[in-house]
Protein backbone atom coordinates (compact mmCIF):
# COMPACT_ATOMS: atom_id res chain seq x y z
CA UNK A 1 0.00 0.00 0.00
CA UNK A 2 1.38 3.79 -0.83
CA UNK A 3 1.49 6.39 1.38
CA UNK A 4 -0.96 8.22 1.99
CA UNK A 5 -0.44 12.14 3.02
CA UNK A 6 0.22 12.36 6.65
CA UNK A 7 -2.61 15.31 6.81
CA UNK A 8 -5.07 12.09 5.99
CA UNK A 9 -3.85 10.57 9.16
CA UNK A 10 -5.12 13.75 11.18
CA UNK A 11 -7.62 12.89 13.85
CA UNK A 12 -7.97 16.50 15.63
CA UNK A 13 -9.14 18.18 12.70
CA UNK A 14 -13.17 17.27 11.73
CA UNK A 15 -12.51 18.13 8.03
CA UNK A 16 -10.62 14.78 7.47
CA UNK A 17 -13.01 12.61 8.95
CA UNK A 18 -14.68 10.21 6.56
CA UNK A 19 -12.95 9.75 3.02
CA UNK A 20 -9.83 9.61 3.22
CA UNK A 21 -9.52 8.62 -0.33
CA UNK A 22 -12.03 6.90 -2.77
CA UNK A 23 -10.19 7.42 -6.24
CA UNK A 24 -11.40 3.98 -7.19
CA UNK A 25 -8.42 1.78 -6.45
CA UNK A 26 -8.37 2.79 -2.35
CA UNK A 27 -11.65 3.13 -0.64
CA UNK A 28 -10.33 3.89 3.16
CA UNK A 29 -12.90 5.29 5.63
CA UNK A 30 -13.90 5.95 9.54
CA UNK A 31 -17.13 4.20 10.17
CA UNK A 32 -19.01 5.35 12.90
CA UNK A 33 -21.14 2.77 13.93
CA UNK A 34 -24.02 5.44 15.31
CA UNK A 35 -23.85 6.93 12.12
CA UNK A 36 -23.80 4.24 10.06
CA UNK A 37 -27.25 2.72 12.07
CA UNK A 38 -28.76 6.03 11.78
CA UNK A 39 -28.59 5.91 8.38
CA UNK A 40 -31.10 3.47 7.49
CA UNK A 41 -34.56 1.76 9.59
CA UNK A 42 -35.46 -0.92 7.46
CA UNK A 43 -35.29 -4.67 9.21
CA UNK A 44 -33.53 -7.69 8.25
CA UNK A 45 -32.16 -5.64 5.34
CA UNK A 46 -28.29 -5.75 5.56
CA UNK A 47 -26.48 -2.95 4.51
CA UNK A 48 -22.66 -3.27 3.26
CA UNK A 49 -20.65 -1.35 4.92
CA UNK A 50 -16.78 -2.06 4.34
CA UNK A 51 -14.83 -5.30 2.31
CA UNK A 52 -12.59 -7.13 4.01
CA UNK A 53 -10.67 -10.03 1.58
CA UNK A 54 -13.42 -12.06 0.26
CA UNK A 55 -15.78 -11.00 3.45
CA UNK A 56 -18.68 -8.18 3.55
CA UNK A 57 -18.86 -6.11 6.67
CA UNK A 58 -22.58 -5.54 7.18
CA UNK A 59 -24.68 -3.79 9.46
CA UNK A 60 -28.37 -5.21 9.79
CA UNK A 61 -31.04 -3.88 12.30
CA UNK A 62 -33.16 -6.80 13.81
CA UNK A 63 -37.06 -6.94 15.49
CA UNK A 64 -38.82 -10.15 15.89
CA UNK A 65 -38.45 -13.42 14.61
CA UNK A 66 -36.30 -14.54 11.24
CA UNK A 67 -36.42 -17.55 9.56
CA UNK A 68 -34.72 -21.04 10.33
CA UNK A 69 -31.75 -21.30 8.02
CA UNK A 70 -28.25 -22.32 7.63
CA UNK A 71 -25.66 -21.82 5.43
CA UNK A 72 -24.30 -24.65 3.35
CA UNK A 73 -20.34 -23.01 2.91
CA UNK A 74 -19.84 -19.90 4.80
CA UNK A 75 -19.47 -19.41 8.49
CA UNK A 76 -20.98 -15.82 10.42
CA UNK A 77 -20.31 -13.71 13.02
CA UNK A 78 -22.38 -11.70 14.65
CA UNK A 79 -21.37 -8.75 16.90
CA UNK A 80 -23.99 -7.21 18.73
CA UNK A 81 -24.25 -3.58 19.37
CA UNK A 82 -27.12 -2.56 20.79
CA UNK A 83 -29.84 -4.83 22.37
CA UNK A 84 -29.83 -8.86 23.22
CA UNK A 85 -29.88 -10.78 20.33
CA UNK A 86 -31.58 -14.68 20.65
CA UNK A 87 -29.97 -17.17 18.57
CA UNK A 88 -31.74 -20.19 18.54
CA UNK A 89 -29.78 -23.31 17.76
CA UNK A 90 -30.61 -26.60 16.31
CA UNK A 91 -27.89 -28.99 16.81
CA UNK A 92 -28.42 -32.71 15.87
CA UNK A 93 -32.20 -32.15 16.57
CA UNK A 94 -31.28 -30.40 19.99
CA UNK A 95 -32.57 -27.03 20.05
CA UNK A 96 -30.71 -24.79 22.20
CA UNK A 97 -30.21 -20.86 22.51
CA UNK A 98 -27.49 -18.27 22.80
CA UNK A 99 -28.12 -14.53 23.79
CA UNK A 100 -25.91 -12.37 22.89
CA UNK A 101 -25.63 -8.80 24.47
CA UNK A 102 -23.82 -5.67 23.19
CA UNK A 103 -20.07 -6.12 23.03
CA UNK A 104 -20.31 -9.84 22.65
CA UNK A 105 -20.45 -11.55 19.44
CA UNK A 106 -20.68 -15.53 18.19
CA UNK A 107 -19.71 -16.96 14.80
CA UNK A 108 -22.36 -19.70 13.89
CA UNK A 109 -20.29 -22.17 11.65
CA UNK A 110 -21.21 -23.40 8.63
CA UNK A 111 -24.16 -26.06 8.35
CA UNK A 112 -25.41 -24.91 11.88
CA UNK A 113 -29.31 -24.31 11.94
CA UNK A 114 -30.04 -20.91 13.48
CA UNK A 115 -32.86 -18.65 13.99
CA UNK A 116 -31.80 -14.93 14.98
CA UNK A 117 -34.74 -13.42 17.24
CA UNK A 118 -34.95 -9.68 18.22
CA UNK A 119 -37.36 -9.37 21.26
CA UNK A 120 -36.63 -5.73 20.69
CA UNK A 121 -34.47 -3.63 18.39
CA UNK A 122 -31.11 -5.26 18.09
CA UNK A 123 -28.41 -4.02 15.73
CA UNK A 124 -25.68 -6.25 14.45
CA UNK A 125 -22.64 -6.24 12.60
CA UNK A 126 -22.28 -8.79 10.59
CA UNK A 127 -18.61 -10.08 9.12
CA UNK A 128 -19.12 -13.41 6.43
CA UNK A 129 -18.22 -14.11 2.57
CA UNK A 130 -19.49 -12.43 -0.33
CA UNK A 131 -22.00 -15.04 -1.45
CA UNK A 132 -23.64 -15.50 2.10
CA UNK A 133 -27.24 -15.17 1.21
CA UNK A 134 -29.37 -13.91 4.57
CA UNK A 135 -31.71 -16.71 4.34
CA UNK A 136 -29.19 -19.59 3.87
CA UNK A 137 -30.49 -22.52 2.64
CA UNK A 138 -34.52 -21.00 2.26
CA UNK A 139 -35.34 -18.64 -0.36
CA UNK A 140 -38.63 -16.67 0.75
CA UNK A 141 -39.41 -13.11 1.21
CA UNK A 142 -37.45 -12.34 3.48
CA UNK A 143 -34.69 -13.17 1.50
CA UNK A 144 -32.42 -10.22 -0.04
CA UNK A 145 -30.31 -10.89 -2.39
CA UNK A 146 -29.38 -7.12 -3.88
CA UNK A 147 -27.77 -5.33 -0.68
CA UNK A 148 -26.93 -1.39 -0.91
CA UNK A 149 -24.23 -0.08 0.18
CA UNK A 150 -23.71 2.56 3.01
NI1 LIG B 1 -27.61 -17.01 8.85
Amino acid sequence: MGQLPPAAFSTDNDEVQGWVCDNGKMNLRVINLAEAFGSFSEYWSPRIAGEINDSFVKLAKLSGEFVWHHHEKEDELFLVVKGILRMRLRIEGEESELRIKPGEFVIIPRGTEHLPIADEEVHVLLLEPKSTLNTGNVQNERTKSELSRL
